[in-house]
């Protein structure tokens, strides 16, 4: 019984999902029944090493979050269709990293009014500096909030951050996590003095 549940469950969102099937996804939402909250984007499989830090803070604090491969230049139909489904999928923040002329944050914020937090990457021959131009250069009307060059793990932090707004639990992670930060610092002075 159990497992024919389970088998229809897999083929309701493999029906809903979109077509880039992600294993991840379907663990998370079979196990923990939650939807997605945060996507990850990126533009490039490439990509994948810089920004895994964004997953894996968000699964610190229990934000269930799916990585997508898409690229504004070489897939652009993807990234539109992608978008207009996120908010009924239950996606609330799309975190978008791209290198060179990194466009897919600022594509994705054109089409949706969901918070895009900007991941510019390095490894070009300008060392990213292209891709934090390219990401932070939004016209007025398309916000696009970006962090660091390679900054995913901020990016992951901050989607935390804006999810937390009237989740008081998630808030007190949050708290938790800065005391932390801060009793670690007090230590390693302890340590070194
Ligand atoms: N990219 C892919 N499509 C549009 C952009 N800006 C970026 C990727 C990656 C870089 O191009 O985000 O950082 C190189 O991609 P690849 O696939 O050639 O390794």
């Amino acid at each position: 019984m159990i497992y024919h549940s389970t088998l229809f469950y897999i083929q309701w969102i493999k029906l809903n999902e979109h077509k880039e099937f992600s294993f991840n996804s379907i663990y998370s939402q079979i196990f923990t029944g939650a939807k997605m909250k945060v996507a990850v984007l990126m533009g490039s499989l490439s990509d994948k090493p810089k920004m895994q830090a964004a997953a894996e803070v968000l699964a610190e604090f229990g934000v269930p979050c799916e990585l997508k491969i898409m690229s504004a230049h070489r897939s652009p139909a993807l990234v539109q269709e992608y978008v207009r489904k996120a908010p009924d999928r239950g996606i609330r923040v799309v975190i978008c990293g791209a290198g060179l002329a990194a466009h897919l944050a600022g594509t994705v914020a054109a089409h949706t009014t969901l918070p895009v937090i900007g991941v510019p990457l390095s490894g070009s021959a300008l060392n990213g500096q292209d891709a934090l131009l390219s990401t932070v250069q939004m016209p007025k009307g398309i916000p696009v909030a970006t962090v660091a060059i390679d900054g995913a793990y901020n990016a992951g932090l901050l989607a935390v951050q804006m999810l937390a707004i009237g989740d008081p639990a998630l808030t007190a992670k949050l708290q938790k996590f800065r005391t932390k930060m801060t009793h670690d610092l007090e230590q390693l002075n302890q340590e070194n003095s």
